[in-house]
């Protein structure tokens, strides 16, 4: 009896500093869709390396990246209900969970990196209501390089590409190429060479990034920067297992979606610039629209403007006067 009035407080202690400690680390997985060239991928590493610093490894995420865990429409789902703890995702591919999703693929609604950003303020929390709904939490998103036009041959009017096969990567894109008279056909990025070679496609409208990434001066010509918008991807955390977590780990985890969010702001100019020189450097034709492509384009996004407000104006029509008023 006295041997045990001696020995529980001990054991109390040492139980409680085993629950303290990284012996209950949480084992988060982190699928995401793109490969590790991609700043996005980059980001997420950086990411998941610093939550496990700032936690004292309560928290030990291991990122799978380029869709090896799971396809990438399959990833929202996968948060959403806890199958993974964590994932990134291309914002656009949700535009049909909720039009608010769509604020991504807009063309003309913001392309430079500034108006993207306040587009972005203006649509965020619409996003976290959404997401909330979905039992998800947003932690940060990386942008995109702008999105820009790749063919086989110059295009100086939408005439020049009309009747071809235009890749779509969401379904804003595929609107797109239906008012652009081109016929939309979605194809993920790893299956793009194999698509253009097969003939599936002859026409994509992507960053320098994608095509850089993927080897594009193998399978066309033609780079012209008519930087459309600019896109994004988020990483959402589900919440359920969000909660779970200490307050001290939780503000880890939020101060380091902090750091990635600004990480991507800040080097996505660079790497737009690099990537499009490698485009040149292999032989591809960059250059830039003419008035005419310009002109037919924006009135392109115009249409899609307010055909996507009206999709929802109750929660539109506030994204989109907050963005003008920014
Ligand atoms: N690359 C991805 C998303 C946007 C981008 O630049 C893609 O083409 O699917």
């Amino acid at each position: 009896m006295k041997l045990l009035k001696t020995l529980l407080p001990a054991m109390v202690v040492s139980f409680s500093a085993l629950t303290a400690s990284s012996a209950i680390a949480a084992q988060w997985h982190m699928p995401t869709p793109y490969g590790d060239a991609n700043l996005p991928t980059k980001i997420a590493y950086d990411f998941a390396e610093q939550v496990k610093a700032s936690t004292d490894g309560d928290v030990d995420i291991t990122v799978h990246s380029g869709a090896s865990l799971m396809k990438h429409p399959e990833i929202p789902r996968a948060v959403r209900t806890g199958q993974v703890q964590l994932g990134e995702v291309f914002i656009g591919i949700m535009g049909n969970t909720h039009p608010i999703f769509k604020h991504d693929n807009i063309p003309f609604l913001a392309t430079d990196y500034e108006q993207a950003q306040k587009l972005w303020e203006a649509a965020k929390p619409e996003i976290e209501k959404q997401l909330s709904k979905e039992g998800m939490i947003l932690l940060y998103t990386v942008p995109w390089p702008a999105q820009s036009l790749y063919t086989k041959k110059p295009v100086n009017a939408l005439a020049d590409i009309k009747g071809t096969k235009m890749r779509a990567y969401s379904p804003s894109t595929s609107r797109l190429a239906d008012l652009m008279n081109t016929t939309p056909t979605t194809v993920q990025v790893p299956d793009i060479p194999q698509a253009f070679s097969t003939g599936i496609i002859d026409a994509m409208i992507t960053s320098p990034s994608t095509g850089a990434n993927g080897q594009a001066w193998d399978y066309l010509s033609h780079f012209n920067e008519i930087k459309a918008w600019i896109p994004k991807n988020f990483v959402v955390v589900n919440k359920r297992a969000f909660k779970r977590l200490d307050k001290d780990d939780q503000k880890a985890i939020l101060d380091a979606a902090a750091k990635a969010e600004a990480r991507g702001w800040n080097e996505v100019t660079a790497q737009e610039a690099k990537d499009t020189k490698t485009l040149a450097d292999n032989g591809i034709v960059v250059s830039q629209p003419s008035a005419q492509l310009l002109g037919e384009l924006q009135a392109i996004g115009q249409t899609m403007t307010n055909e996507w407000e009206q999709e929802n104006p109750a929660a539109l029509t506030p994204v989109l006067s907050a963005y003008s008023a920014k």
